[in-house]
């Protein structure tokens, strides 16, 4: 049902401040820079791209951060709420209009606006997390109180939007169920995302199953567990965080974690959602052109745009 009528919408979410890196911002210029549009018009997409959103910086009369309290421990929240809100309104319109929804990050966080907006228009969607990190922290489990290893923890409803400034309108926007999601490509996970995945029986594949299985099963495995109870296919989201991949081949990014999927395993596993031919949406997060300048930053973009290809339906042969 998504493959018609192919018109893709860019959304350019350069959300930065679930994270403490500069760069962060740069990453939807870089990706389009690469040629992103003329890939896909290739791919005989119709384009509607919408530009960058544009996001307040903290300043200091933000709803004051008590560290005696939630918001204390949620680093920016009010900068990242309201900016969330912003990228969950231009990603439902998409949604709605029955368009694909590209999303450029942009750090994770932005994840919680793009993926609610995706579940408000079509409540069903499964959700592929394509992650190092499980993103599933509280502000009360988070080691760094960096927002974007929280998304999940947000759309989950483990995080009380209403004792976050900046997140109210949260408290409105359909939750995630656990039986929505699957990860693929884990390696750095906190005691209390462990728990979490354990507690609320998360489908996840981690570098150890795809040592194990291989790449092939893994997808197999991951889109299957994502069929619905009467046996049919969800549509799909594609959460792609660059740091799944290896940083030898993807280093330009903030959080780091060697033994991640290599470069054909990387376009594996966008080759594999787009081919359930279910994918609707799509975010692409955390290239940072600042961490590793020069060729190293290019090659990071170049392949965060490669996959995005690979997803929208590029095919070797
Ligand atoms: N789990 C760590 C934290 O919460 O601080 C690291 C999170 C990194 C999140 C990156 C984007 O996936
Ligand atoms: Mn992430
Ligand atoms: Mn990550
Ligand atoms: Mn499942």
């Amino acid at each position: 049902f998504l493959r018609v009528p192919k018109t893709a919408s860019i959304i350019g979410a350069p959300m930065s401040w679930g994270q403490p890196r500069a760069g962060t911002d740069q990453g939807s210029q870089i990706l389009r820079a690469c040629g992103l549009e003329d890939n896909l018009l290739a791919l005989e997409w119709r384009i509607d791209d919408k530009g960058d959103l544009e996001f307040d910086e903290p300043t200091r009369n933000d709803p004051a951060i008590d560290p005696t309290k939630v918001q204390g421990l949620a680093k920016n929240c009010f900068t990242v709420g309201k900016g969330l809100k912003k990228i969950h309104d231009r990603v439902y319109e998409a949604a709605k209009e029955k368009e694909f929804a590209l999303i450029l990050g942009g750090d994770h966080s932005l994840s919680a606006g793009s993926v609610s907006a995706i579940l408000r228009a079509r409540p069903d969607t499964g959700i592929i997390w394509v992650d190092a990190h499980g993103d599933l922290n509280t502000p009360e489990t988070s080691p760094s109180g960096n927002m974007h290893g929280m998304p999940l923890g947000l759309m989950l409803g483990l995080i009380d939007p209403t004792l976050l400034p900046g997140f109210e309108w949260f408290k409105d926007v359909p939750k995630l169920n656990p039986e929505q999601i699957v990860f693929v490509g884990l390696r750095d996970l906190d005691a209390g995302e462990r728990k979490i995945i354990r507690d609320h029986k998360i489908t996840a594949f981690s570098m150890h199953h795809v040592d194990r299985f291989g790449i092939g099963n893994v997808m197999d495995m991951a889109i299957e567990s994502l069929r619905k109870p009467d046996g049919s296919m969800r549509p799909l989201h594609l959460s792609y965080d660059i740091d799944a991949v290896d940083p030898e081949v993807a280093p330009s990014t903030g959080t780091v974690v060697r033994g991640g999927l290599n470069f054909r395993e990387a376009h594996y596993v966008a080759e594999a959602v787009g081919n359930t031919g279910m994918l609707g949406s799509m975010d692409l997060v955390e290239v940072n052109p600042k961490l590793a300048p020069g060729p190293e930053s290019e090659m990071t973009a170049a392949l965060g745009m490669a996959l995005i290809s690979s997803a929208m339906g590029a095919r070797i042969i």
